[in-house]
């Protein structure tokens, strides 16, 4: 049976994908989509968007997805809904001197990528020596010796727990959308005699059952707690997000930076405008926490592993040394789906009828929000899963995945905590 607007759609997570999708098929005309999130709000605690930013950046080695990250800049620039929430300060990408060939290869593929790509003309500087780095980024006075790379001023970043809240407040109030917040998801069961599925809820008060025509899980990291089946094909790893916090004058004087990725060692933002916080994540092929063999995210997140401040602490000395022993707040580790290709998974699941996962973001997917929702819709309308890369991937083991852009080896945390 087709899927019509008034079909009942349930969306499980209220996190980057769910909320792009309720966005995507409400602005569609879509006339029954309730929202389900574990948390008492939006964003939520557990959501990887839940976050001071994320990098927006279109380079890719793969041109498929520069293409969409181009669209989703697009949107990040002139969608009054998205562009108050994004900063195009530009994206100072490159290597240290002691950085592995590995990261080294990954950065020119990303830069042949857009090297002649029209939409780049004129956005992009190479930069082969201190001096270049000086001259696009005067405020980075660390050493940052024998650093190569370049600077792309067609990105910037994106103020991601605010944008997810905008959507979220612009969402509610579209006609046709219910969210229901504090609803733990427990159980998705066929109903009898029927095409549709019926969902099993915890609330703090008890417990309750949705039925819909259609349930979508957003779950991000978490899918495999409620969908075992989705099995090896994403594994949860973790990033330490952490944060210094700069006096008022410290802030202006770093106001504008580029985001700054030295693919061996890390990344960092402009500071917050309105708080001085500055973020920065450092480099790894990051953590996992396998119960039973699969990897899930952990409830409690607000700690930093062992090494990893050291690692913060040489990203600050490269770039930033006065701030190199500054006190780190606001750490936390934040929880990405993998996939063993790092492709997205947006499909309807085997054997399941109505039932629809949209997940695997593998770390580079919160510069999509304006746009991936609009995938989502794309598959229920279209009843199958078009785009090959995007299908459910039965028998690909993500613990197997090999990121060129990343460092490193992926340890579990029972080895580090
Ligand atoms: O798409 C992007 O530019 C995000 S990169 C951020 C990152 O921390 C990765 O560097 C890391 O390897 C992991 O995938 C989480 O996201």
């Amino acid at each position: 049976m087709p899927l019509t607007k008034d079909n009942s759609i349930l969306i499980v997570g209220g996190g980057t994908f769910g909320l792009s999708t309720a966005y995507h098929l409400a602005q569609a005309g879509y006339t029954k989509i309730t929202i389900l999130d574990k948390g008492d709000s939006i964003p939520s605690p557990l959501s990887a968007g839940n976050d001071l930013n994320k990098i927006v950046r279109a380079e890719y080695e793969d041109p498929f997805y520069a293409e969409l990250a181009l669209s989703a800049i697009a949107e990040w620039a002139s969608n009054p809904l998205f562009a108050p929430h994004y900063s195009q300060v530009g994206y100072l990408l490159g290597n240290s001197a002691a950085a592995p060939e590995k990261s080294k290869r990954s950065l020119a593929k990303s830069l042949a990528s857009i090297e002649r790509h029209p939409a780049f003309a004129k956005q992009i500087t190479a930069i082969n020596s201190r001096d270049d780095v000086r001259a696009v980024a005067p405020a980075l006075d660390g050493p940052m010796d024998g650093w190569t790379g370049y600077f792309n001023r067609l990105a910037g970043y994106a103020r991601a727990a605010d944008a997810l809240r905008s959507v979220y407040v612009a969402v509610k109030e579209m006609p046709g959308v219910d969210v229901r917040l504090g609803r733990t998801v427990v159980s998705l069961n066929h109903e009898d005699g029927n095409a549709g599925l019926a969902v099993g809820v915890n609330t703090a008060s008890g417990k309750e059952t949705y039925t819909a025509d259609l349930v979508i899980l957003t779950l991000g990291a978490s899918l495999a707690n409620l969908l075992p089946s989705i099995g090896q094909q994403i594994t949860a790893k973790s990033w330490l997000i952490t944060h210094i916090q700069l006096t008022a004058e410290e802030a202006v004087q770093l106001e504008g930076i580029p985001v700054t990725y030295s693919r061996d060692l890390g990344f960092f933002f402009e500071p917050d405008r309105q708080t001085g916080l500055l973020k920065i994540s450092p480099s790894g092929a990051g953590f996992t926490n396998r119960n039973n063999g699969i990897s899930v995210p952990l409830e409690k997140n607000d700690f930093v592993p062992p090494g990893e401040e050291e690692a913060v602490r040489n990203i600050l000395r490269e770039h930033l040394p006065r701030f190199a022993d500054r006190p780190l707040v606001n750490s936390k580790m934040c929880w990405c789906a993998d996939t063993a290709d790092s492709e997205y998974i947006i499909d309807f699941v085997p054997e399941r009828k109505g039932l629809v996962v949209a997940t695997g973001d593998s770390g580079h997917a919160f510069k999509m929000f304006p746009v991936m929702g609009g995938w989502v819709r794309d598959l229920l309308e279209k009843g199958q899963q078009d785009v090959a890369r995007w299908r459910w991937k039965e028998g690909n083991d993500a613990a197997a995945a090999e990121v060129s852009w990343r460092v490193g080896s992926t340890r579990d945390l029972s080895e580090v905590l």
